[in-house]
């Protein structure tokens, strides 16, 4: 059917008594209500929309104030389900401005003629699981209640206003507004002397528009944050082509993108850029006036990198010291305290420059706290302003207060909602609550919501419950309902991705840092738009994957489990590398696979600079050995770890792990000598373990000449790499040297056997498969000597070995017997350290700048290093810059 021609079809609501019964009721009449309400009627459901407002809009409804625009370009910010209306509405401007946004929703309701299924003035006063009826019974302010099968809460993210949490509000005797109530007649302000207080969005988008009409203007500023010019005018050329261009490829990467606007995924990192460079992309963003533009195109590690962050954040600090002509203001109104991107930045129309008007003050409310509002204006601890009207820009309880602070939701066994959250939101998938059956939320906490383009994300949160609901009609099914399961499932993975940005490093209201007493977590889904998508996509493909679906006539229903248990990064890698097809490594022979892993390795980032990097050699056990010696940048000397690279005693060299010997270079401020031992089948074993041992040997004894700390050297490796570093602690203790200090094993080869678990249950789809370690065996070493310590060092003796640190990672098939050999290693009295880093594989340690999740196992590796070594408090054992201090605590724990 036409999308235009829904607008026929009948609403068929009927009633019982005093109330009125439908299939689907939704609380709002913005974005998300309105399309739903949509394709509910599309889908022959009938349903009423209840809405506090007066008219349609939601958000939209109520934050007019002056200055109120979008900040995601219009084109974008826009309805993509039907063509008809795409090319029936034209947007004026890049950013529209609010009365327009609230005009075209108001067209979306006519030309779909949503208004007749929409009770305005109603205000939902309670909801209420009936068990018997498994239906939702509402009791609402104004007219009949309403009883309905399913309940939608399409109440928008940013909707319940936050109290000013400032003494004496009601003693101000002058005008008082909130940014998000603004009364709908106009409000004069000309002449007077306006507060404003908050310098959020909503803040930072008035004060340019109030400052020009107040006769003096006091903004109070607690938090400082980033703002980059928009730059209105007509939507940019460029974008609309490629939007005219192909408007269904447009939409649909749009879809599949991380923010939901289509840009490509940016991969060159700030280190592979000149500081030339660097400026040269940053004035093109500032110019551009485009936040998903700056926060996504630059440099790859900006939004995950505080280092990466940080040289964005000096860019725009630098802007703000050159617009605004005085230091002190200009110093005030530059952030510090967050990274760029963690707290919401804003677009602006003149903000900093307003503060060099000579009927504009700011107040550092940080260095001068407010202490009250009294009957004339705003007292604080150091002086007091007299003034006529008071602007609340303070925010919302943001994502869980526009649910909870709504009314009260009483699901199965008359649980609250509120109390089932007072320790933080659950959900599965942002959509569904477990104990609330056929109760969903559009862009609820646990959803990309705000960290994305809400339109689209709207749009496929509506698709993704109407198709639920006509695939349970079509089977029969009444009830619907998260599991503790999938929902528990969802929680470890929102907190898996929020190691994935920097959101989690600052107090906001994604975290609830700014609603005194909430619950402190991070709110939306920061794994993308496009992985979010896949995943609820992959729900419904593994049946309904973690609800449990009931209906009289039919069997009940219930795939439990949990949808995604691999780290977001890494579950990305592998659908990639899936998606690429390739024949297995095997396949390829030796020669053939080094080639593809050489050829593999040029497409991943390259690695941090370090102080120094040296090629060179060493004599081996049998001719020279290449090695790379990575140096600090701070002065040495340092202690020595030597370091062996992974690929299964056939693939690698000293260079082949190059991004991972410069990061731990980094992390621990030691020096790393990457060791080229010699390879299988040219050489097969015991080549690679004495050539190793050969080395570590020559490298303990020319540590001065290296620039290292004479005495102890550390070793470590990955992979085959670390069973020749727990191999060289063997021959080291058995053959009287060298000291080691230390050993990081991370997923090493510990053994020939092939019947420990994961050798089944990670056996394939993990990149090192079994039958690629069956190869590497069989080319490194023949069955009779694969018993032998230097070999499988879990055979050998443990006692005495330098203290370990043992990295396993859950969907490696070398899991277990990395686990045997720290088991073994404690069992024979050696102090040991593990790490098993859980929805990890094979290479995810490796993968630096690829696998970000694996920073916090890189910060725990290097403050073991450094441990052993003897350090005290340095680098690795203080937090790496990265990673916050709770989660390194956590992590240990
Ligand atoms: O709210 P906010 P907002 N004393 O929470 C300060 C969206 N939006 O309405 O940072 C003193 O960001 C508070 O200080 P601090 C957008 O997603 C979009 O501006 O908590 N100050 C902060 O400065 C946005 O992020 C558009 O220390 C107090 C400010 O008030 C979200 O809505 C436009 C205080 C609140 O900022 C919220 O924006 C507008 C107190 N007691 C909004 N309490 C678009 O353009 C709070 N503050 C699409």
């Amino acid at each position: 059917m036409p999308e235009a021609m829904v607008a026929t079809r009948a609403s068929e609501a009927t009633s019982s008594g005093n109330t009125l019964e439908v299939d689907v009721a939704v609380v709002g009449a913005g974005f998300a209500g309105l399309y739903l309400l949509h394709r509910l009627r599309k889908a022959g459901l009938t349903t009423v929309a209840l809405e506090e407002a007066g008219d349609v809009g939601g958000t939209w409804y109520w934050n007019r104030y002056p200055g109120a625009r979008c900040d995601i370009q219009t084109i974008d910010y826009s309805y993509t389900f039907d063509s008809d209306l795409e090319s029936t509405w034209k947007w004026s401007e890049k950013y529209a401005t609010q009365p327009e946004i609230l005009r075209y929703l108001g067209f979306v309701a006519d030309r779909y003629e949503l208004r007749r299924d929409i009770r305005f003035g109603t205000k939902v006063t309670a909801a209420t699981w009936d068990e018997v009826s498994e239906r939702w019974q509402l009791t609402t302010d104004n007219g009949a209640p309403v009883s309905c099968r399913h309940y939608i809460m399409a109440t928008g993210c940013l909707s319940a206003p936050k109290p000013p949490e400032i003494d004496g509000v009601k003693d101000f005797k002058g005008e008082v507004y909130f940014t998000g109530r603004w009364p709908h007649e106009e409000v004069k302000l000309a002449g007077k002397r306006v507060a404003v207080i908050g310098t959020g969005s909503s803040g930072i988008q008035s004060i340019p528009v109030i400052a020009e009409q107040a006769a003096q203007l006091t903004v109070f500023q607690r938090t400082p944050n980033f703002a980059l010019p928009a730059h209105n005018g007509r939507a940019p050329a460029d974008r609309v082509a490629l939007l005219e261009g192909d408007r269904a490829a447009y939409r649909e990467q749009a879809r599949w993108s991380l923010a939901g606007v289509p840009w490509p995924q940016q991969t060159v990192v700030s280190w592979q850029l000149s500081d030339a460079e660097r400026r040269e992309r940053f004035e093109t963003a500032w110019a551009a006036g485009d936040l998903v533009y700056i926060l996504t195109q630059l440099w790859a590690d900006q939004g995950v990198d505080v280092e990466g962050n940080a040289i964005l954040a000096d860019l725009i600090r630098e802007k703000i010291r050159s617009i605004v002509k005085d230091p002190e203001t200009a110093a005030a109104l530059s952030p510090h305290d967050h990274p760029f991107g963690a707290k919401r930045p804003c677009l602006d129309t003149n903000y900093y420059a307003t503060y060099n008007r000579a009927n504009v003050t700011l107040v550092n409310v940080r260095q001068e706290p407010i202490t009250s509002i009294t009957a004339t204006g705003i007292r604080t601890d150091k002086r007091t302003f007299d003034v006529d009207v008071i602007v609340f820009a303070t925010g919302f309880d943001a994502m869980t207060g526009a649910i909870t602070a709504v009314h009260p939701i009483m699901g199965r066994g008359g649980k609250s909602l509120s109390d089932v959250w007072a320790g933080g939101p659950q959900t599965y998938l942002g959509l569904t609550v477990a104990g609330f059956p056929n109760l969903f939320m559009i862009t609820g906490p646990g959803s990309p919501s705000v960290l994305s383009n809400m339109v689209p994300s709207i749009e496929q949160h509506v698709d993704w419950v109407a198709d639920r609901l006509m695939a349970m009609r079509e089977k029969g099914f009444t009830t619907i309902e998260a599991t503790e399961k999938a929902q528990a499932g969802w929680a470890r993975h929102m907190a898996d991705c929020s190691m994935l940005t920097l959101h989690r490093l600052a107090n906001t209201w994604y975290t609830g840092a700014n609603v005194p007493g909430k619950a402190h977590s991070l709110m939306p889904y920061t794994g993308g738009v496009g992985p979010y998508r896949s995943i609820c996509d992959e729900v419904v493909g593994h049946g309904m994957l973690g609800f449990r679906l009931t209906g009289a006539n039919v069997a009940a229903q219930c795939n439990d489990g949990e949808i995604v248990r691999l780290q977001p990064d890494v579950r990305l890698v592998l659908g990639m590398l899936a998606q690429m097809n390739l024949p297995p490594i095997e396949s390829f022979g030796a020669q053939g696979a080094r080639d593809f892993v050489a050829e593999f390795n040029k497409s991943r980032p390259a690695g941090r600079p370090v102080g120094e990097v040296v090629d060179g050699t060493l004599p081996g056990a049998d001719g020279p050995l290449a090695y790379r010696l990575y140096r600090p940048a701070t002065p040495g000397p340092h202690p020595i770890v030597v370091y062996f690279h992974g690929g299964g005693w056939v693939l690698g060299d000293e260079q082949s792990d190059d991004p991972l010997c410069r990061d731990m270079c980094r992390r621990t401020g030691m020096i790393f000598v990457s060791v080229g031992y010699r390879h299988a089948p040219e050489h097969r074993f015991p080549t690679a373990a004495e050539d190793s041992f050969a080395a570590t040997r020559w490298i303990a004894e020319h540590a001065g000449e290296l620039g290292g700390r004479p005495g102890p050297v550390l070793v470590a490796g990955w992979s085959a790499g670390g069973n020749i570093a727990a191999v060289t602690c063997q021959l080291a203790r058995e053959r009287g040297g060298p000291e080691i200090a230390g050993q990081l094993l991370v997923c090493p080869v510990t053994d020939c056997r092939f019947d420990r678990p994961s050798y089944n249950d990670n056996a394939a789809g993990y990149f090192l498969t079994r039958s690629l370690m069956y190869w590497f065996w069989d080319i490194y070493c023949s069955p009779a000597d694969r018993t032998d310590p230097r070999a499988s060092p879990l055979r050998g003796k443990l006692a005495g070995l330098p203290p370990a640190f043992v990295v396993t990672c859950e969907f490696d098939p070398l899991r277990d017997e990395g686990i045997a050999y720290a088991d073994a290693l404690a069992a024979a009295g050696v102090h040991v350290e593990r790490l098993q880093a859980s929805g990890h594989f094979h290479s995810s340690f490796a993968m630096v700048d690829v696998v970000i999740t694996g920073v916090s196992g890189r910060a725990r590796m290097a403050g073991a290093l450094r441990r052993f070594a003897g350090l005290s408090e340095g680098i690795g054992a203080q937090p790496a810059p990265d990673v916050a201090p709770q989660e390194i605590n956590a992590a240990a724990g």
